[in-house]
């Protein structure tokens, strides 16, 4: 972004001297949801003259975000499209992205750094290193083996207690870690893997960060598709000026957080953060409502070649499904008192027809044995703990196990995204094409279904029953059967 002063009056811009912030932020994963989401609202914050709020941004992976933003000083548009016309905002909260691998130091540096008080973190799911069926360490995952015993980290846990260890060495009281992920519980389950690691390190640090680390739970909500080449283009063509990576969102966003940040924050609630005591309600209705919803339609969607979720929505048939997940689902939750919930799933669907995101279903399908259990094995399992038929979400589950062993429905390879893909493919492999082998073989992957549920005939055989409907029948017809 050579010149800010030839941007159309319409594109939004930081009105704060940029080079008066001062970094109170590290942000761990700096891809696209968190420039769309707590990035954006730290640039009100930062708008709103809280210049100590800074964000310096890190990945644990590739180099090209630091590569597409450095150049152009942290500076991106956020461009938010619905079906009216399209609104862009250049966001000025990133004053810099560091690369861990190439540099471990430098990030080791700035998290140790007395300014530095919160440590946000969306690393998605599997980036926690943790049992998705338990919440717990996984203290066989390859990267945890390694960060407890080399000198220098690879993992977010790695480098969140080798950081604490050096706070607390230094007399400083640790930063508050703020989950952004869609895990169950975030801040509990973020605490208990890093008290474990940490434990395992040296049972002295394991207590201090027992007693002093703070991980407020989240909920975040905002609908981000990965940024295409195409959206590129068309971004720059409308600034008049190159954006090498800007971000593409819904004109939604919600952000609830546990209010309990003993070294400061923002004032993150005049920005339209809600700052409340318990988060679990929040965090229940949507993991459950929206991304229940997204995953099935996501893996019912591509097998039946939809491109995008607003192309499955857009069935009827699939419609219907995720309507009925959602009423299915609605007595799993926590009360939310004077909350509108059937305004709230209307909003879902409106937000999942939005014409102008296409949000593509794979990116969505992607990491199911991290998203499944938060999101449809726990509607599975609350509703048969109450004595209910286990509903849709048993389709949701089917669907997955059809897409993790392939084609789609047109005959189609499916490239599969997700940590355990290797062993996932290697018993899809082993069932042969047969339903009933193929959901035992998948049911028996405790780190995602526990031990409970595949020994309960109510689910495992519903599952079954859907996985033979999808097999010989498809998506479509199988999910016609199961509305009725
Ligand atoms: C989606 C989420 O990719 C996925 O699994 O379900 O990223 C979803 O778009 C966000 O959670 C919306 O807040």
């Amino acid at each position: 972004m050579q010149t800010l002063a030839a941007l159309p009056a319409t594109v939004a811009r930081p009105a704060y001297d940029r080079a008066r912030i001062t970094p109170g932020i590290v942000h761990l994963g700096i891809g696209a949801f968190h420039r769309a989401h707590q990035a954006v609202v730290i640039d009100d914050r930062l708008n709103a003259g809280e210049t100590s709020w800074g964000i310096i941004g890190a990945s644990l992976r590739s180099p090209d975000t630091r590569d597409a933003l450095n150049p152009q000083d942290g500076l991106y548009t956020l461009a938010v499209r619905s079906a009216a016309p399209p609104q862009y905002r250049l966001i000025g909260s990133i004053s810099d992205v560091l690369v861990a691998p190439e540099d471990p130091e430098a990030l080791l540096a700035r998290l140790a750094d007395p300014a530095i008080r919160i440590v946000s973190l969306t690393v998605t799911e599997k980036g926690y290193c943790h049992d998705p069926a338990t919440g717990s360490l996984n203290e066989d995952h390859p990267d945890v083996r390694h960060d407890l015993t080399a000198a220098l980290p690879r993992s977010a846990p790695g480098y969140l207690v080798e950081a604490l260890a050096r706070r607390r060495k230094a007399g400083l009281k640790p930063f508050t870690v703020l989950c952004c992920d869609n895990l169950p519980s975030n801040g509990a389950t973020v605490k208990r893997v890093l008290t474990r690691f940490a434990t395992l390190r040296d049972p002295d640090l394991g207590r201090w960060l027992a007693d002093e680390l703070a991980c407020p739970s989240t909920m975040v909500d905002r609908i981000v598709p990965a940024t295409t080449d195409e959206d590129r283009a068309q971004v720059s063509q409308a600034l008049g000026l190159i954006d090498a990576w800007p971000v593409m969102a819904e004109p939604f966003w919600q952000w609830v957080v546990e209010d309990h940040f003993p070294t400061g924050r923002p004032d993150l609630a005049a920005s339209g953060v809600e700052l409340v005591k318990d988060v679990a309600p929040f965090e229940l209705m949507k993991l459950r409502l929206l991304n229940g919803s997204h995953s099935t339609l996501a893996y019912l969607g591509y097998l039946s070649g939809r491109e995008t979720i607003a192309d499955a929505v857009g069935r009827d048939v699939l419609r219907k499904v995720v309507s009925r997940l959602m009423e299915e689902a609605t007595v799993t939750l926590k009360p939310l008192p004077g909350f509108d919930l059937d305004a709230y799933k209307a909003s879902l669907l409106n937000r999942f027809a939005n014409p102008a995101l296409r949000h593509r279903t794979w990116q969505i399908a992607m990491d199911g044995s991290q998203k499944l259990p938060p999101r449809l094995v726990a509607i599975s399992r609350d509703r048969l703990v109450r004595g209910l038929p286990v509903g849709v979400a048993a389709l949701g589950i089917a669907a997955w196990m059809r897409y993790v062993a392939g084609p789609d429905e047109a005959g189609r390879p499916i490239d599969l995204r997700d940590p355990m893909a290797d062993r996932l493919k290697a018993l899809a492999a082993g069932a042969g094409g047969d339903p009933a082998k193929l959901a035992k073989a998948l049911l028996g992957v405790e780190a995602i279904f526990g031990a409970d549920l595949p020994a309960d005939p109510r689910f495992s055989a519903e599952v079954a029953r859907h996985l033979a409907g999808l097999m010989t029948q498809g998506a479509e017809r199988t999910a016609e059967m199961v509305i009725g």
